[in-house]
């Protein structure tokens, strides 16, 4: 069965909802699996008024039992406490009170747009879907997607590489599991700590201008098959199917597979992973410029992604827009909002590509039971030689 996974909710509705389906039984999961991504993606600096409000946790309400998955589609509830400060504004049902619309699209967001193709006159009806707060629940559900992973020893990670001009420094070797251990504690989740107080200085600085950031961040997943994807068709390329996943986060503007922009300017013989082989490691490469993906299938490197992201449109210092009642020059919305939310992005962008992998798992091992998934990559792996580095 193909994995899917549905989100429902609005930003200050009641709830989120994610629902994902296609996950084999038996797999072993934990509360603190769903609820600690959940926390991850609620840090950073640069955060607004709105991170105070929410303890974003996932209530399980269909697909568990006593820790195990069960087979069936899986159900999670997140709560929006704010809720409680749009009941009138937001109530799925009438309300006695009258409620004034929004006419002031902000340029850069879904607001004028949605509500063309949507036929809304009130703003409303679209900003609130469009929010990235639905990205709560994508978290939710991608933290099952990295457990079933985890089973399989895979493990995603992300980290900050850019916030507006501020970019840190290239390792110069390759980054391992062990360099994400403390990425959380750096209040921009960026590896680099000169870089890290650059940031930190760029967001307060551009903040207090009343300006919005962008930036970049890269998710880096250890451990994959190769062979996952397919050069077959171009549907079942891997590295499209990535791009679409870390395109649909919202504000990101751009996507990367390994060193893609800068192999680019590069002749053909220095932009390649040359082959090797022993009889101890099997194939080998003593580079990864091509992101852990080679004709849109994983070829057992890890696998390297970046997003980029534009400043976010919601600006304390609004843009030139048009009342969409009067069509007279108008200030876009102002709203509440954050002013940089990279380090977050990096953490959705972790649970895309654990959903996109796990997906891909699931398409080429199949398996009802964990243990059949196990067994089926087990011999696979056998079959071709590989051993995860
Ligand atoms: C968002 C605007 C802000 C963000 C929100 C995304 O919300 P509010 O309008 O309530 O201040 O805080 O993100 C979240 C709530 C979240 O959980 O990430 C937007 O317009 O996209």
């Amino acid at each position: 069965m193909e994995l899917r996974l549905i989100t429902a909710g609005e930003s200050h509705g009641p709830g989120l909802t994610c629902l994902v389906e296609g996950l084999p039984a038996g797999l072993r999961l934990s509360a603190e699996d769903i609820n600690d991504d959940m926390a991850r993606r609620q840090l950073g600096h640069g955060r607004g008024g709105r991170m105070k409000i929410e303890r974003d946790a996932a209530e399980v309400t269909a697909g568990v039992r006593h820790g195990l998955t069960l087979g069936g589609p899986i159900a999670l509830q997140v709560r929006n406490r704010d809720y409680a400060n749009w009941e009138e504004r937001m109530n799925p049902w009438p309300v006695d009170v009258e409620i004034a619309e929004v006419h002031l699209p902000r340029p850069g967001h879904a607001d004028l747009v949605g509500t063309q193709k949507f036929k809304h006159s009130d703003v409303r009806n679209i900003l609130e879907r469009a929010s990235a707060r639905e990205t709560a629940a994508r978290v939710a559900g991608g933290a099952l997607c990295k457990a079933f992973l985890r089973a399989l020893g895979v493990e995603v990670y992300s980290h900050v590489v850019q916030i507006a001009s501020v970019t840190a420094p290239p390792r110069a070797e390759a980054l391992t599991p062990a360099d994400f251990a403390d990425v959380d504690s750096s209040p921009v989740r960026c590896l680099d700590a000169d870089a890290t107080r650059a940031m930190v200085k760029e967001i307060d600085e551009l903040r207090r201008a009343n300006e919005s950031l962008g930036g970049v961040f890269e998710v880096q997943a250890f451990g994959v098959v190769p062979g996952l994807g397919s050069h077959v068709s171009w549907e079942e390329r891997l590295d499209g199917r990535l791009a679409q996943a870390i395109c649909s986060i919202q504000a990101i503007k751009g996507v990367s597979i390994g060193e893609a922009f800068t192999i680019a300017g590069l002749p053909g013989s220095a932009a390649h992973d040359e082959i090797f082989y022993s009889t101890d490691e099997g194939y080998f490469r003593e580079t990864n410029r091509a992101g852990g993906l080679e004709g849109g299938m994983t070829n057992g490197l890890p696998l390297i992604v970046r997003g980029a992201m534009k400043p976010l449109p919601t600006l304390t210092k609004p843009l030139r827009s048009v009342d969409t009642e009067t069509h007279e020059p108008a200030q876009a919305l102002r709203e509440r909002t954050d002013s940089a939310t990279i380090p977050a992005a990096g953490v959705v962008g972790e649970a895309m590509v654990a959903y996109v992998l796990a997906a891909a798992y699931r398409n080429k091992f199949g398996g009802d039971h964990i243990d059949d998934v196990l067994e089926a990559v087990s011999a696979y792996r056998e079959r071709i030689g590989w051993q995860s580095s």
